[in-house]
């Protein structure tokens, strides 16, 4: 590979833009140190990441490519996504329009859809963990362990709970129903530009998770509406499926 800029720094390592010198193709190189992941004992997570990855192929899942290692480190060949993190254009925009948000979700929903088949749950689809492609499609990209650089907002000491479903804060048993509840976080923070459930301390959105203390501002289109609140729902087999997400009209809609 020749080696460009770095695309993302990260507690382990260091993502690159690099190129394949026999075919020219583009991929995003990332390094991680040995000695890093052995220290914070995650070696064994990789290989499982690693594994479960690397049998995923959906055009809304960030591709694994490959891997190899040195003495010191490991090297993960990554899809290039080249309109970089979803979560800065929604910083530069601060909320995106109903038909862009729309159209994500869609892709969001068909992504999960296919990782619910393969028994893939939660995929951690906060904007911090989604890419976006040339033609504007997006990537659910796995930063899950944290080995991506800490984003400027709400990285604190513990980590968000803003995107976490009641079950999971009040710590009961939890499925691929989680992803659900995530993708109604999602929209939500797409359509308004901060998550339904933000508040200054952990134990008043804690508090506002479990009681599904919802509220919207006013320019959120009724049928945006109808759906978070059918993504946000307290019992998680009571939730939407993701088919019927994409039935829904705020869905249909805007994809002609
Ligand atoms: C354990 C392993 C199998 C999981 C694999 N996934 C990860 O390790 C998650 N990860 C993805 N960590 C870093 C990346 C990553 C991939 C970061 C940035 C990019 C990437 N692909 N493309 C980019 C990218 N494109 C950009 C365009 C403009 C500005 C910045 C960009 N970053």
């Amino acid at each position: 590979f020749d080696i460009g800029k770095p695309l993302g720094r990260g507690k382990f390592g260091n993502v690159y833009l690099a190129r394949e010198k026999n075919s020219k193709y583009i991929v995003a190189l990332k390094v991680l140190f040995k000695s890093q992941l052995q220290k914070a004992g995650v070696e064994h997570q990789l290989r499982r990441e690693i594994e479960i990855q690397s049998h995923l192929r959906h055009t809304n899942i960030l591709r694994l490519y490959g891997y190899f290692y040195d003495s010191t480190r490991v090297y993960l060949i990554l899809e290039f996504a080249a309109k970089g993190e979803l979560y800065k254009e929604l910083q530069k925009v601060q909320k995106f329009n109903e038909e862009r948000a729309s159209n994500y979700i869609k892709q969001i929903t068909e992504a999960l859809r296919y990782c619910h088949t393969k028994h893939v749950i939660h995929r951690d689809i906060k904007p911090e963990n989604l890419l976006v492609g040339i033609k504007g499609d997006v990537k659910i990209a796995d930063f899950g362990w944290s080995v991506h650089a800490p984003t400027s907002r709400r990285t604190t000491l513990c980590g968000t709970l803003d995107y976490l479903p009641p079950e999971m804060v009040e710590g009961r048993d939890h499925d691929a129903t989680v992803d659900i509840w995530s993708l109604g976080v999602l929209t939500y923070e797409f359509l308004v530009g901060s998550p339904p459930f933000e508040a200054k301390g952990h134990s008043e959105t804690y508090r506002r998770i479990a009681k599904v203390d919802l509220k919207f501002p006013s320019y959120v289109s009724a049928e945006a509406r109808d759906l978070i609140s059918k993504l946000l729902v307290k019992e998680p087999k009571n939730r939407i499926k993701l088919d019927d997400v994409l039935k829904h009209p705020w869905i249909a809609r805007f994809s002609q």
